[in-house]
């Protein structure tokens, strides 16, 4: 009997450093998570037919705001892997929130016809580890 009470309280005192080792090791994350909460703001400029700048980099799992707006007319920004799909408008500034998933290198196109050149109207995102 004794030595079942003994077990039963080693075991708790175990559970209990179980739970502190579990809290430090999740600790770390939610102050990576409070981190975020003000994400990295990018800006980018849409005009006949190109993106400006025509290249960017983001981190995989790192929210960020891709502020965008045009200079002459209304463009599309599209891309299915970042799940993007919004207009820029010609008046106004569009945010959009995007955390990559997955790394590798991704295209952006414009989806709204906006002239001859709209064809090759495109910019790269680059995701890394
Ligand atoms: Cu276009």
């Amino acid at each position: 009997m004794k030595t079942m009470f003994k077990n039963k309280l080693l075991n708790t005192i175990l559970l209990a450093s179980a739970c502190g080792i579990a809290i430090a090791a999740i600790a770390p994350k939610a102050n990576l998570a409070r981190a975020n909460d003000n994400p990295k703001v990018i800006e980018i400029t849409a005009k006949k037919f190109e993106f400006s700048p025509s290249q960017i980099t983001l981190k995989k799992g790192e929210p960020v705001i891709l502020r965008l707006s045009s200079s002459d007319r209304v463009h599309g920004f599209m891309s299915k892997p970042l799940k993007i799909d919004t207009d820029i408008p010609a008046d106004k500034t569009e945010d959009v929130s995007v955390t990559p998933d997955t790394a590798g290198d991704f295209t952006v196109i414009c989806d709204h016809y906006c002239g001859t050149g709209h064809g090759n109207m495109k910019m790269k995102v680059t995701v890394v580890e």
